[in-house]
């Protein structure tokens, strides 16, 4: 096992039953003219975790965890859209609509593919998702248990949207989950900053977090 310098206390994982899980680092929330600018938000404070997360991944892929990338996209029908979810925000160019970088979040246009800086490699898994938190509607849980994966790592977009939704599911599903807090980001930092407290918060209700730093230096000690 290897023990990770984490809030609130230790976080153990073996690196066989360990997945990275990568959230939504797609040009839709990241880049000007996708969705999370349409819908108003400044998505540069997104870039900077970019270099953070290309390390948890190459980490990951060095030393045998999984790596698993979701991303929010529906099909181009939109059967697996809520109307309700196309309607939030009021959007004059909403899900579905023809925006500067294709159909908003929509599977197959290039908002919806990942930043070229996080593409899968071979061998890496993605869960497209219809919801906010990656287990609603997919097959994620099953692609866990199948691995026996019990130990998540988890970053991406948004901290307080996907990543926090997410974290919740997997910890209602008995995973432990480890946020790796510098290789996540919000529009709103302040919502950022209360996202890694709710998750410590009350020895851990809904998980660890710890920083990238601390995670690189638990796994190069196991191999030292
Ligand atoms: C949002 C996400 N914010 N990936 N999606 O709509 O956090």
């Amino acid at each position: 096992m290897i023990s990770v310098n984490a809030r609130p206390y230790p976080f153990s994982f073996d690196p066989a039953h360990t997945a990275v899980l990568m959230i939504d680092m797609q040009r839709d929330f990241l880049e000007p003219g996708g969705f999370g600018a349409l819908l108003g938000n400044d998505v540069r404070p997104l870039a900077r975790i970019v270099p953070a997360c290309q390390t948890l991944l190459a980490l990951a892929r060095h030393h045998g965890l999984a790596v698993i990338h979701t991303q929010e996209a529906h099909d181009p029908l939109l059967a697996d859209c809520p109307p309700a979810k196309k309607a939030r925000g009021r959007l004059a160019c909403g899900i579905g609509d023809a925006g500067p970088l294709g159909r908003v979040l929509v599977a197959g246009e290039p908002g919806a593919d990942f930043i070229p800086a996080l593409q899968p490699e071979p061998g890496d898994i993605v869960v497209r998702k219809p919801g906010k938190g990656a287990f609603h509607a997919t097959a994620l849980d099953n692609i866990l248990r199948h691995r026996g994966i019990r130990h998540l790592l988890v970053g991406g977009v948004t901290t307080e949207v996907c990543v926090q939704s997410t974290l919740r599911e997997a910890n209602d599903r008995g995973y432990d989950c480890l946020l790796v807090h510098d290789c996540a980001a919000s529009y709103f930092p302040h919502f950022h900053e209360a996202v890694v407290e709710m998750v410590v918060a009350q020895g851990g209700i809904v998980g660890w977090a710890a920083p990238l730093s601390a995670v690189q230096a638990a796994l190069e000690e196991s191999h030292a």
